[in-house]
């Protein structure tokens, strides 16, 4: 078969850009904001590096193009795919399913039909732009049949793949109906990365239990000789550009504005996160409420700000979740509230990173509390802007930062009263206790950033290992 070009090739559901129209009605690609794009930009231009994923536009054909030395290679979807393949079985089958099942998954045997079908259009399109031997890296759970489809088509390649979510225990994952089919689809990687350790033995197990594979350690072995690693990626985010950020005039400037704007309260707690039931909403604005309700923070002392972005707002789930907060705040509010002290501010909105920043620089509590998350960037975040060492995180068990952010205040998320005590810590804890588990946050972040994250995984792909295994199998 004819090959393409591009050296190193990343393979996601979307492509790193949004579409704009300009004041003067030119159309134009911006980069969105996010930490692999900026991980990867490098590693992609000194690569003649092609990026592939869906333009974001239903029913509309874009041709490749050029945006800031990346190659980019657009993949159509209608809008029965979008709903089939995306909000259906990616983000109502796999991401409950992948969550622990906070919420029940759904499966429907035509929504398998159409993931099936989009991942093959995306491998046949990375056939087409991978040169011979290039690098290709496949990421997360919309796509996790592209590996063996582009095996098939193009055994030349080395193949990477990277779950962004967290892989369920074995007893979950059983329950998917197509649940061989998508451990095989994976086994098509030379590396399977993972957030945690638990999630690739999760894999590995279940590897050796449904398809029967020898397995060692974090070493699969093929019945073809082929090998296959399954291990943890921790991924992390731009450190070091999120501190520059916080270190401007103008966020600066903006941070105390939000303290002014919110009435100087003594505590500010911050939760950020896209509105989705795993992230623990419910529980922490819960939490919040009774510690004021009973009087063990004043009303006319704490504000918290819970900024939710938009997500999947086609997704039933999603619609429930959204009609329960707004449920909830209101009458967190009306019960707790005075006139001029709103105990909760509820943003249902995006912000440019910027702002965030500023919200991050503002907070004196960040409060994550995700029932179950890979890893959660925001807990990061949070700390990379906090150059002061101050600020305490609350942060749950279950987030995959959880591991990395030891010195952060950790909370089950499901047991209110611990939340409110550890809440009620946080709040009270003197500048000195902030400063000692800050500065250990700090390392631990500044240290491991997004850039080591992509070069460790890289590393592990393009390195000499052996993938066709010589010797017999231990
Ligand atoms: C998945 C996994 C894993 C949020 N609101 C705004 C905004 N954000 C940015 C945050 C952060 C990102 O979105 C959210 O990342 P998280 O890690 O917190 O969560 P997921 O979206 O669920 O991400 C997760 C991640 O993939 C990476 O592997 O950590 O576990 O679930 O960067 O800052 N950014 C801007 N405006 C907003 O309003 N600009």
């Amino acid at each position: 078969m004819a090959t393409g070009t591009a050296d190193f090739v990343v393979i996601a559901n979307r492509l790193p850009v949004d579409r704009v129209t300009a004041p003067n009605g030119d159309t134009l690609w911006r980069t969105s904001p996010g930490g692999l794009v900026t991980a990867l930009e490098p590693v992609m231009k000194s690569n003649g590096g092609a990026w592939i994923g869906w333009h974001g536009a239903a029913d509309e054909k874009v041709k490749p193009f050029d945006h800031n030395g990346m190659h980019l290679v657009p993949v159509p979807l209608s809008n029965d795919e979008v709903e089939e393949y995306y909000e259906g079985f990616s983000n109502a089958t796999l991401w409950p399913l992948y969550h622990d099942v906070v919420a029940p998954p759904e499966f429907h045997r035509e929504w398998w039909d159409a993931y099936v079908r989009v991942n093959r259009r995306f491998a046949e399109k990375a056939a087409t732009v991978a040169n011979e031997g290039a690098v290709v890296w496949v990421q997360d759970y919309q796509l996790q049949l592209v590996p063996t489809m582009l095996r098939e088509l193009r055994p030349d390649l080395r193949i990477g793949f990277f779950l962004h979510i967290p892989f369920p225990p074995t007893e979950l994952f059983q329950q998917l109906p197509w649940r061989r089919e998508i451990l095989e689809g994976l086994l098509g990687a030379d590396l399977v990365g993972f957030q945690m350790p638990g999630a690739a033995q999760n894999f590995v197990r279940l590897v050796r239990q449904r398809v029967g594979h020898k397995t060692h350690r974090d070493m699969i072995y093929l019945p073809d000789g082929r090998t296959v690693l399954a291990k943890a990626y921790p991924i992390s985010i731009d450190a070091a550009g999120f501190e520059e950020l916080a270190r401007t005039p103008e966020v600066i400037a903006r941070a105390a504005e939000i303290r002014e704007s919110l009435g100087n309260p003594r505590t500010i707690l911050l939760g950020i996160d896209r509105l989705d039931y795993t992230k623990g909403l419910r529980q922490r604005l819960r939490a919040f409420g009774e510690l004021i309700s009973e009087g063990s923070v004043h009303v006319d002392d704490a504000v918290f700000v819970q900024v939710a972005t938009p997500s999947r707002e086609r997704v039933q789930q999603y619609k429930l979740l959204r009609d329960d907060i707004n449920r909830l705040v209101g009458r967190i509010n009306g019960d707790v509230g005075r006139i001029g002290q709103q105990p909760v501010t509820y943003l249902h909105a995006s912000y440019p990173r910027q702002e965030m920043a500023a919200l991050y620089r503002a907070a004196d509590v960040m409060v994550v509390t995700p029932l179950r998350d890979g890893m959660n960037l925001v807990a990061k975040e949070y700390v990379a802007c906090r150059y002061d060492d101050q600020g305490a995180l609350v942060l749950s068990e279950f987030a995959g930062a959880a591991s990395e952010l030891k010195s952060a205040y950790q909370v089950n998320p499901h047991d209110i009263n611990g939340m409110k005590s550890m809440m009620l810590a946080a709040i009270n804890a003197s500048p000195r206790e902030n400063g000692r588990r800050m500065k250990a946050m700090r390392k631990q972040v500044m240290e491991n950033d997004i850039e080591l994250w992509a070069n460790n995984f890289l590393e592990e792909l393009t390195s000499d290992r052996e993938l066709h295994e010589k010797n017999p199998r231990p």
